[in-house]
C-alpha cells in the first residue's frame, strides 16, 4: 500500500496545522516540499487552486483544504483526542478575520493597509482567546485538541511579526500557550527542515 502523497510548504500555518494533525494521527506521507513560486505540475494537476497543503490519497483522491486534511487523518486515528476539542466557530474566526488582519498586519504594503489598525484588530481577537484560556487549559477543552493545532500556527505567525511588541502585550495565557506550542516536540518534527522536490 503506498502512502497519500503531501504538498507542503515549511513555514505555510495551513500547512503546518495539517502537518500536526497528520503526525498526531501517525499517518505516513511521501512529503513533497514545494516552492510557492514555482509549483510542480504534478499538485497542480491534483488541485489547480494551487494552494498548500495539498494531500494526494492512493485511490486518487485530493483534499486541498488544510482543516479537511486535518479531520480526514484524525478520523483515522485520533490517539490524543484531538476531535473531542473541535471549535468550528473559533476556527472559522482564525481562517477569516483572524488571517485578514494578520496579512494586512503582517504585509501593509501588499494589502494598503494600516499595519497598526490590523495589529489592534488582531490582538482583540487574541484577547477573546485570553479569556477561553482562563476558563479551560486549551481552546477545546482540558486537552490539547484540533482547535488548537489549527489556530496557533497562525497566532504562531502573528507573534513573530514583532516579537518584542508581542510579549509587551497583556495576554499571558496566550503567551504561555504558544510558547509551549513551538517548546513542544511535536511542533519540532512537523518543522524539520526539507530539500524541495523535483519529480524525476
Ligand atoms: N484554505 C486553504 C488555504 C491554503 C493557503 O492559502 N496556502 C497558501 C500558503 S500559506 C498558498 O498556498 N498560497 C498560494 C500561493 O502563495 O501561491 C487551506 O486551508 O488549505
Amino acid at each position: 500500500m503506498t502512502d497519500p502523497i503531501l504538498y507542503s510548504f515549511r513555514r505555510c500555518p495551513y500547512a503546518i496545522r495539517a502537518r500536526l494533525a497528520l503526525a498526531v494521527s501517525g499517518t505516513a506521507v511521501e512529503h513533497r516540499e514545494v516552492r510557492l513560486r514555482d509549483k510542480p505540475a504534478e499538485m497542480l494537476a491534483a488541485s489547480p487552486k494551487g494552494t498548500v497543503p495539498v494531500l494526494v490519497l492512493p485511490d486518487g483522491r485530493v483534499i486541498d483544504e488544510s482543516i479537511d486534511i486535518m479531520r480526514w487523518a484524525l478520523a483515522r486515528s485520533d490517539p490524543e483526542g484531538w476531535l473531542a476539542g473541535d471549535d468550528a466557530e473559533l476556527i472559522a474566526a482564525n481562517d477569516g478575520p483572524f488571517k485578514a488582519h494578520l496579512d494586512r498586519y503582517k504585509y501593509p504594503e501588499r494589502f494598503a493597509a494600516d499595519e497598526v489598525d490590523h495589529r489592534a484588530a488582531g490582538l482583540a481577537m487574541l484577547q477573546g482567546l485570553e479569556k477561553l484560556l482562563g476558563e479551560r487549559a486549551y481552546l477545546g477543552g482540558e486537552r490539547f485538541g484540533l482547535t488548537d493545532a489549527a489556530i496557533l500556527p497562525f497566532v504562531r505567525q502573528f507573534a513573530a511579526v514583532d516579537r518584542e511588541w508581542f510579549a509587551a502585550q497583556d495576554v499571558a495565557r496566550v503567551q504561555g500557550w504558544l510558547a509551549a506550542f513551538v517548546g513542544s516536540g511535536l511542533f519540532d518534527g512537523v518543522m524539520v527542515v526539507r530539500e524541495v522536490w523535483r519529480s524525476e
